[in-house]
């Protein structure tokens, strides 16, 4: 193993991911509030067979077990969200105690196992009440969104010092709201663009608060998910769409994170539904972070298109490429080309892997083993992207699978499974797969 296993420098932090919404089921627990991922899931024809996170992996009963899986694969730190409606059920006001004791228990497991928090705000779950009031879409959102992050880090900031605002600002905004696949389901460029603006502002305002409640020692970061567009020729035409791709996908997001303002090339594409920047937004959106938390799964490969708006492109399959249970083409490499991106040209004083991984079709062998070699060579060949951007200069502090456990991929429903571990949702048995004994081996080999 060691010949093929790489090495991480000490201290390197080896996760695993997981969101509220995916996993806790207990929807009516303890007065947790409606989340637009309930409202969303239990609208006929929006998710893969009707399925919704009513149970999940009922990980809000089961998490003292689940904590003991973690430390039995060996992970020294946890990415977890917090659900937004069970802390405040009307998405403002009133705090609903039973939530937040909720997370206290949780915090409180994994730190007596050793395992380190790093605590995700908000993954999706949106308090349907403020859906009602114009969700994203209304700027009011962005003080809701500091209050609820101002409860949540004064009751665990004493003993969570890893804070992560939101978690990829361009599925919120665009397939929230332009594709409509996702919750709310709505799909109109000018409010997806105005959702994005929303989101990074309450990142923005929430980092000083959070700092202020989690002391010193905390640091705080954002989670983005970034597809690299390659050019499907090497026309000038397609080398613009690929430009035009990334501008749309990664450089909307991450120029202004890093204070540069948005991208003036995409800005006049949307022209007049870019949205409205106030004075101070811009100096808001780029308070300084921590770490920069990137979400990879894969590359995008375009073409121009101009009857395809509003980017004028198109993607295409790879000819010839391995691809995962989702359609999406494996390729280690991109891993390693974002990460020397992130720091050489945006400078960012650290960031993590905070999600990688990969769905395959698995299943229980009747000696009740689940042997997944696809989903091992998946983790192998990333972390070993990622071993190779430390190479060339990269401050990575760490690598978190996606996901811990088989979980509820939001539209897709149970039929896609990403875990580590394999979830038997008819009885919620928990197996650990071989690529989590085989991540298990990694840890370890590290941990000398
Ligand atoms: C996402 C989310 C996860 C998904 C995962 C696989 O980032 O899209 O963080 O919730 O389940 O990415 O699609």
């Amino acid at each position: 193993m060691e010949s093929d296993v790489p090495s991480f420098p000490p201290g390197f932090v080896f996760g695993a991911a997981t969101s509220a919404y995916q996993i806790e089921g207990g929807a009516a627990a303890d007065g947790r509030g409606e989340s637009i991922w309930d409202r969303f899931s239990h609208t006929p024809g929006r998710v893969h067979g009707g399925d919704t996170g009513d149970v999940a992996a009922d990980h809000y009963h089961r998490y003292a077990e689940d904590i003991a899986l973690m430390r039995e694969i060996g992970l020294t730190a946890y990415r977890f969200s917090i659900a937004w409606p069970r802390i405040v059920p009307d998405g403002r006001g009133r705090v609903n105690a039973a939530g937040l004791d909720f997370y206290d228990r949780l915090v409180d497991g994994l730190l007596a196992a050793g395992i380190t928090p790093f605590a995700t705000l908000y993954h999706w779950d949106l308090p349907q009440p403020l859906q009602d009031a114009g969700g994203w879409a209304d700027r009011r959102v962005v003080d809701a969104f500091t209050d609820y992050a101002d409860v949540v880090s004064r009751r665990l900031g004493d003993r969570v010092d890893r804070w992560i605002t939101v978690n990829e600002p361009w599925c919120i905004s665009f397939l929230g709201h332009l594709t409509g696949e996702q919750a709310p389901g709505v799909r109109d460029l000018g409010t997806a663009l105005r959702v994005a603006h929303h989101v990074l502002l309450a990142h923005g305002a929430a980092v000083p608060v959070l700092r202020a409640n989690a002391g010193p020692t905390s640091q705080v970061g954002i989670v983005c998910n970034m597809t690299p567009g390659a050019a499907a020729s090497d026309t000038e035409a397609d080398r613009r769409a690929a430009e035009r791709w990334d501008g749309f996908f990664n450089r909307w997001f991450v120029d202004p994170l890093a204070g540069r303002g948005y991208p003036s090339d995409m800005v006049a594409l949307y022209g007049p539904l870019a949205p409205a920047v106030e004075p101070g937004d811009l100096e808001r959106i780029a308070t300084p972070v921590d770490f920069f938390g990137l979400n990879y799964y894969f590359r995008a490969v375009v073409s121009d298109d101009p009857d395809a708006p509003p980017l004028g492109l198109r993607s295409h399959e790879v000819p010839g490429a391995t691809s995962t249970a989702m359609g999406w083409e494996v390729y280690p490499d991109g891993l390693r080309e974002l990460l020397v991106r992130l720091h050489r040209d945006y400078g960012f004083a650290a960031l993590y892997v905070t999600e990688s991984g990969a769905a395959f079709e698995d299943r229980v062998d009747p000696d009740g083993i689940v042997r997944d070699p696809e989903r091992l060579a998946y983790l192998r060949d990333h972390l070993a992207a990622a071993r190779r951007a430390i190479d060339e200069g990269v401050p990575l502090g760490g690598f978190f699978v996606w996901s811990l456990l088989d979980n509820f991929e939001w539209a897709h429903g149970y039929a896609k499974r990403f875990g580590l571990i394999h979830v038997d949702y008819a009885t919620q048995e928990r197996r650990i797969k071989e690529s989590g004994r085989w991540y298990a081996e990694i840890i370890h080999a590290n941990s000398r």
